[in-house]
């Protein structure tokens, strides 16, 4: 009888270390990196209209700038990349943060208010 009741403990534990491994090969494939995530950004006077880029780090950043109305390009602070009008432009997010891109062609009265924010997790 005493037997029986090493057996059971010994299976119980190999259960529980495969189920353990299961979910640690699970996390990591939650945190893997590398995706390429394609944003498009219209341009028009003077809005982006798309104002927020969320991405995770590691992550391949492609954007393209659309020039629907007037003479706009994309800065991106923090990155030093910039996109121009009917451009793509390909980078790799590598800092956390968020990163705020503004229009950097002074386009008239409402280039101060292009602006919008990449965020890197
Ligand atoms: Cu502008």
């Amino acid at each position: 009888m005493k037997k029986w009741l090493i057996v059971l403990t010994v299976i119980t534990s190999i259960l529980f270390v495969s189920a353990c491994g299961k979910a640690e090969e699970g996390a990591s494939e939650a945190s893997g990196s590398g995706e390429v995530k394609e944003f498009t950004i219209d341009a028009t006077n003077f809005e982006f209209d798309l104002k927020e880029i969320k991405v995770n780090k590691g992550d391949t950043v492609k954007v393209t700038l659309k020039n629907s109305e007037g003479m706009h390009a994309v800065k991106f602070d923090g990155y030093n990349k910039e996109v121009k009008g009917d451009e793509t432009i390909e980078f790799v997010a590598n800092k956390t943060g968020e990163f705020e891109y503004i229009c950097s062609i002074f386009c008239g009265a409402g280039h101060d208010d292009m602006v919008g924010k990449l965020i890197v997790e």
